[in-house]
């Protein structure tokens, strides 16, 4: 991140109704001046985690409320829950988007990864795939997803972080990724994200959840907080999502957000073609003809549908 003037911060963590932010070396607790909740437009939050931000002073020189957010760089967004269709930024001003996905407990779940990586890919936001749990990888699952994405031009890091079984070389090149970058980590609760920062930052111990609490599916990191390493670099652990939807997005754009399925659009009969049904639809007869893996033409329709659906 670039320097900053004297009474500007970075948000490291979004409270009801405080933000927390760093400024130089402190850490401070200030609210959000009334003004911004006016013109936050489609947001449902004026103000995200990775935000830089610009605090008033009070009479006697305190910092008083962030006053002003400065344009981002980039964003990771998505829907908000339910009926709530609001936009929700998951984190501002990133480089580089982790996609954690555990090969069990959770199970992987491709949907979402690929919803990740769509919104990304609508950011231009580099992403990547951290592929977690290895150690309990029984039926070479790991190799299939991690060639699957590896094809797609994805970087995917195969980690397993129990002791006497860490993958030792993708865990540090995954550490020189993450000292060259403000990475967001998002995926399923229980997959592992805090677990993996832990092991690649020395002394960051981030609570972590037990087995028990990732089969119920209760989440362990409950608040997005934006840390910054000794070593250069930034991340962003935040709470596990259960669905991923991608933020008001025209479906008929979502073709654009799948690598693969981009280029495969003057094969379709319809220049319209939504690759659900029509009939001549190139996208169809790639993933019949083993070009297009079922498990992303799958991811692809759940989110047209959920588009779809949304988009009134
Ligand atoms: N076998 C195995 N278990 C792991 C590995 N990484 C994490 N775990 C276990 O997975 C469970 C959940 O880990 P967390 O790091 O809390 O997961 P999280 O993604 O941060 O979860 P939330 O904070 O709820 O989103 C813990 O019991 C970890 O010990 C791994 O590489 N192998
Ligand atoms: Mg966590
Ligand atoms: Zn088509």
């Amino acid at each position: 991140m670039t320097e900053l003037a004297e009474d500007t911060g970075i948000v490291l963590r979004v409270d009801a109704k405080i933000c927390h932010v760093g400024i130089g070396d402190e850490e401070i607790q200030v609210p959000l001046a009334g003004k911004l909740f006016e013109n936050r437009g489609r947001e449902k939050r004026p103000v995200a985690v990775g935000d830089r931000v610009r605090l008033s002073r009070s009479g006697d020189g305190d910092y008083g409320a962030i006053d002003e957010v400065l344009p981002r760089t980039s964003k990771l967004a998505r829907r908000g829950a339910g009926e709530d269709a609001r936009e929700q930024v998951i984190a501002a001003n990133v480089s580089l988007v982790l996609v954690v996905a555990a090969v069990r407990e959770p199970e992987f779940q491709p949907s979402l990864v690929d919803g990740v990586l769509a919104a990304a890919e609508r950011q231009e936001l580099p992403a990547a795939i951290a592929l977690t749990k290895v150690d309990r990888d029984r039926k070479g699952i790991a190799q299939r997803w991690t060639d699957l994405y590896r094809r797609l031009g994805y970087e995917v890091f195969p980690t397993s972080v129990t002791p006497g079984h860490e993958t030792t070389e993708s865990l540090a090149a995954l550490e020189r990724t993450i000292h060259a970058n403000v990475t967001v980590l998002t995926g399923l609760s229980g997959v592992g994200k805090s677990s993996l920062l832990n092991t690649i930052i020395p002394g960051l111990d981030l609570r972590v959840g037990s087995l028990g609490r990732v089969r119920q599916g209760k989440h362990t990191t409950t608040h997005t907080r934006l840390i910054p390493l000794p070593g250069g670099g930034h991340v962003l652990d935040t709470p596990g999502i259960r669905t991923f939807t991608l933020f008001a997005t025209d479906p008929t754009e979502l073709t654009f957000y799948f690598r693969e399925l981009k280029e495969l659009r003057d094969r379709c009969a319809f220049r319209n073609c939504t690759h659900l049904d029509e009939p001549d639809c190139g996208v169809v007869a790639a993933v019949e003809a083993g070009e297009v893996a079922p498990s992303r033409w799958a991811s692809y329709r759940q989110l047209y549908l959920g588009l779809a659906k949304s988009g009134d």
